[in-house]
């Protein structure tokens, strides 16, 4: 036991995903290995990028609905946000709650503890009367334990994270936290929408090249923890839009046939030319998806709210 616990102290913690992700055919990586440091601040980067719509349409809707949201939510309301991040658009709503109760406790969930640092110094500072209790986890692996917490739970999971999940492991996780939700306690997503396959393309292809760099950073970052060879120069950011399958699909493509070793895995992969490592699935969502998919983890639907063009949409749901 206690070798095996040294031993994975040595390796990097996204060894054994990236290991597993392209010894399969087709290659792939998982979504959440774009976030190291220099990841998220990509990500930041993106969403104030003029062809990134989400992030800034998700926060009009929570600064134009925010009494609205917390009011259906209930009173005396404990927040629980599952991969908070910097929590810049939770503001808003801890704003709101702060208007109807004295106090707030919040629990901001994510793997980085950088950006879980980051929020709770900033938060701290605006809001004297919010208790932040950071949580450093990953929550799709187990959920903290919350069913314990005093009060009426609100737990967060904006931003379409949901979208990066398989539509099974989507019913799956909301399943599982469901579970954790005791009565009265309510959960409030985010999903981006369908909508003109020219919106959704710029979207994930912006001209100023901040998604490519995205994108590649996952290869750079494996270069930098993992001791790999990758030359970002010899692929490609692909992105396009999968009607039949609902769904942004992000990909790298090989500009070579190419070998790079990854000596801390002692393994070299093989590339051909335009083989692609499929490293991203951003699903986007209809009201009837919406409906289905909360149906079939056992949770209620209780109210939506929208854009003006609905091309997000911010839904109250409980078990
Ligand atoms: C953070 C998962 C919502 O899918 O739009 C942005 C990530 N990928 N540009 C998304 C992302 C490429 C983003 N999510």
């Amino acid at each position: 036991m206690t070798v095996f616990r040294k031993a994975e102290l040595l390796i990097s913690p996204i060894a054994a995903d990236v290991l597993e992700g392209l010894s399969e055919q087709p290659k792939r990586l998982p979504p959440k290995l774009f976030y190291d440091a220099e990841g998220s601040r990509l990500f930041e980067e993106i969403t104030r990028t003029r062809e990134y719509y989400p992030t800034r349409t998700e926060r009009a809707i929570l600064q134009d609905f925010s009494g609205d949201i917390v009011r259906a939510a209930g009173s005396n309301l404990t927040l629980v946000e599952l991969g908070a991040g910097s929590a810049s658009k939770t503001r808003v709503l801890i704003r709101a709650i702060l208007c109807r109760q004295l106090r707030l406790d919040f629990h901001p969930v994510d793997v980085s503890p950088v950006a879980l640092q980051e929020a709770v110094r900033s938060l701290n500072g605006d809001f004297p009367r919010l208790h932040v209790t950071p949580i450093a986890a990953d929550y799709s692996r187990h959920l903290p334990e919350l069913r314990s917490q005093p009060g009426r739970k609100l737990v967060l999971f904006i931003g379409s994270t949901i979208g990066n999940f398989e539509p099974g492991e989507a019913t799956e996780f909301l399943g599982r936290v469901r579970a954790s939700l005791s009565t009265g306690d309510a959960l409030l997503l985010g999903f981006d929408m369908v909508k003109d396959p020219r919106v959704l393309h710029d979207a994930y292809n912006d001209a100023a090249g901040i998604t490519q760099r995205f994108n590649k950073n996952v290869l750079a970052r494996i270069n930098r923890e993992l001791g790999a060879a990758f030359d970002l120069d010899k692929f490609r950011h692909v992105a396009f839009w999968s009607a039949r399958k609902s769904r942004i699909e992000m990909h790298l493509e090989s500009l070579a046939d190419q070998s790079v070793s990854v000596p801390d895995l002692s393994r070299t992969f093989h590339f051909t030319l335009g083989e692609r490592i499929h490293t991203e699935n951003s699903y986007k969502f209809t009201p009837e998806s919406i409906a289905g998919l909360l149906k079939q983890s056992g949770l209620k639907l209780e109210k939506t709210w929208s854009d003006p063009r609905q091309w997000f949409s911010v839904v109250l749901a409980r078990s």
